[in-house]
C-alpha cells in the first residue's frame, strides 16, 4: 500500500462571493439580505488543493481578513502541511495583534483548508482522518423563523419542517413584548405539532434583568435550549441563568479559540455549547474545544459551517445537534443531503467541499 504523501504548503487563493438570501436574516445581530463567503483554496506543491470557506457576516470583512490569511500563508510557503504546527505558530505570534477576532478567523480558515488537503492526500473523509466514521448526524433547520411579523411564522415553520423532514427547528425570540414571544411560540407550536422540537435564540439581545423575567416566563415551553440570552462574554450572567432555569442555556458561536472556551466551561456559563468554526479556530480549535466539552460533560452542537461541522461532530465525544443552513449551497458542487432530519456526512475524501464554479462566478464581488 502506498504510504501517505507528505504535503508542502505552496500558496493560497481567496475569492469573495455574496449570495442573496431566500429568507433574509432579521435578528438582534443585524438584518442581512445577502450572505458573504470568503472562499479559500490552499495549494500544495504536490498538486492537492484544500478548500474551505469563511462566513464573515460583513461584505467588507474580506478587506481585512483576506490580507491576514495571505500573510499567514506566506509564512508557511515551503513548509510541511501540518495544521497543528501552523496553529501553534500562528496563534503564538498573534499575541502581538490579539488572539481573538480577525486573527483567529484567518487562522481558522487556513486550518480548515489544510485539514481538507491532508484528508484528500490520505484518501479519507475528514471525520475518518480524525479517527471517526462517516454516517448520520441529527440536525435542526435554522433557515428561517427570524424576528418576523407574527402572521408569517406558522407557514414558515411548516415549510422548514418539510424541507428535510426535520424533527427540530429554531426560532428567534426577544421581541419587545413578552406576549409577542409567547404568541410566536403558540403559532409555531400550532403549526408543527408536539413532535417537532424547538430551539430558540435570543442573539444576546437582553440585559440580565430582561432575561430573568422573560426566560422564567418561557421556561415551561419545553424548548430544547435558550441560546445566547445575554451578551456572549459575560460568563457570570450566563451562568446565573443556566443555574436558575430548567431549560438548558446554550452559548458558543461567539467564543474565540479553545482557551476562551475553557474559560466559559470553568465559569459554568452554559449547559450546552455550540462553537462556530471560524471563531473556535477551525478543525484544530474545534477538536480541542470538543475534548474540553466532552470531559466536562457538555453536549456539543455546531453553528453554521454545516459541511465541516458534520465531520467534526462525528468525531466529537459529546456530539449533539448540527445546525443546518442552506445559504451556502449554491456555491457548493455537491451540497450534503438531509434525510429525515439527519445530515449525511459524505463518504468522499476531504471535507466534501468543492466549488460550483459557475455559481462562484455569478456571485463574485
Ligand atoms: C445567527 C446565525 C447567522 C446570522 C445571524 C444569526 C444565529 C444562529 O445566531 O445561531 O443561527
Ligand atoms: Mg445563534
Amino acid at each position: 500500500m502506498k504510504s501517505l504523501e507528505k504535503l508542502t504548503f505552496d500558496s493560497v487563493t481567496l475569492r469573495a462571493v455574496s449570495i442573496p438570501m431566500r429568507r433574509p436574516i432579521v435578528a438582534k445581530v443585524g438584518t442581512y439580505t445577502e450572505w458573504p463567503f470568503i472562499l479559500i483554496d490552499v495549494r500544495t506543491k504536490e498538486g492537492i488543493v484544500g478548500r474551505s470557506y469563511l462566513e464573515p457576516y460583513l461584505k467588507n470583512a474580506v478587506r481585512y481578513i483576506g490580507p491576514a490569511i495571505e500573510d499567514m500563508a506566506a509564512a508557511f510557503k515551503g513548509r510541511q502541511l501540518a495544521p497543528l504546527d501552523m496553529y501553534r505558530d500562528v496563534i503564538g505570534s498573534l499575541h502581538l495583534l490579539g488572539r481573538q477576532g480577525v486573527s483567529v478567523i484567518a487562522a481558522a480558515g487556513l486550518d480548515m483548508a489544510i485539514w481538507d488537503a491532508l484528508s484528500k492526500a490520505a484518501g479519507l473523509p475528514l471525520c475518518e482522518m480524525l479517527g471517526g466514521t462517516t454516517g448520520k448526524i441529527r440536525t435542526y433547520n435554522t433557515n428561517g423563523l427570524w424576528l418576523l411579523p407574527l402572521d408569517k411564522l406558522a407557514a414558515e415553520a411548516k415549510e422548514l419542517v418539510a424541507e428535510g423532514n426535520f424533527s427540530a427547528i429554531k426560532i428567534r425570540l426577544g421581541r419587545a413584548k413578552l406576549a409577542d414571544d409567547l404568541k410566536a411560540l403558540e403559532l409555531v407550536r400550532g403549526a408543527i405539532g408536539d413532535d417537532v422540537q424547538l430551539m430558540c435564540d435570543f442573539n444576546q439581545g437582553q440585559t440580565l434583568q430582561e432575561a430573568i423575567w422573560r426566560m422564567h416566563a418561557l421556561d415551561n415551553q419545553g424548548l430544547v435550549w435558550f441560546e445566547e440570552p445575554v451578551v456572549f462574554d459575560n460568563y457570570a450572567q450566563s451562568a446565573q441563568l443556566a443555574r436558575e432555569l430548567k431549560t438548558p442555556v446554550s452559548i458558543g458561536e461567539n467564543i474565540y479559540g479553545p482557551r476562551s472556551f475553557y474559560d466559559a466551561v470553568r465559569a459554568e456559563a452554559a449547559d450546552l455549547y455550540m462553537p462556530d468554526l471560524m471563531r473556535i479556530g477551525g478543525v484544530t480549535g474545534w477538536m480541542r474545544a470538543a475534548a474540553i466539552a466532552g470531559a466536562a460533560g457538555h453536549p456539543l452542537s455546531s453553528h453554521l459551517y454545516p459541511e465541516v461541522s458534520a465531520h467534526l461532530l462525528r468525531a466529537s465525544e459529546s456530539a449533539d445537534w448540527l445546525e443546518y443552513r442552506d445559504w451556502g449551497n449554491p456555491i457548493i458542487a455537491e451540497p450534503f443531503q438531509v434525510v429525515d432530519g439527519h445530515a449525511i456526512v459524505p463518504d468522499r475524501p476531504g471535507n466534501g467541499i468543492e466549488w460550483n464554479e459557475e455559481a462562484v462566478a455569478k456571485y463574485a464581488y
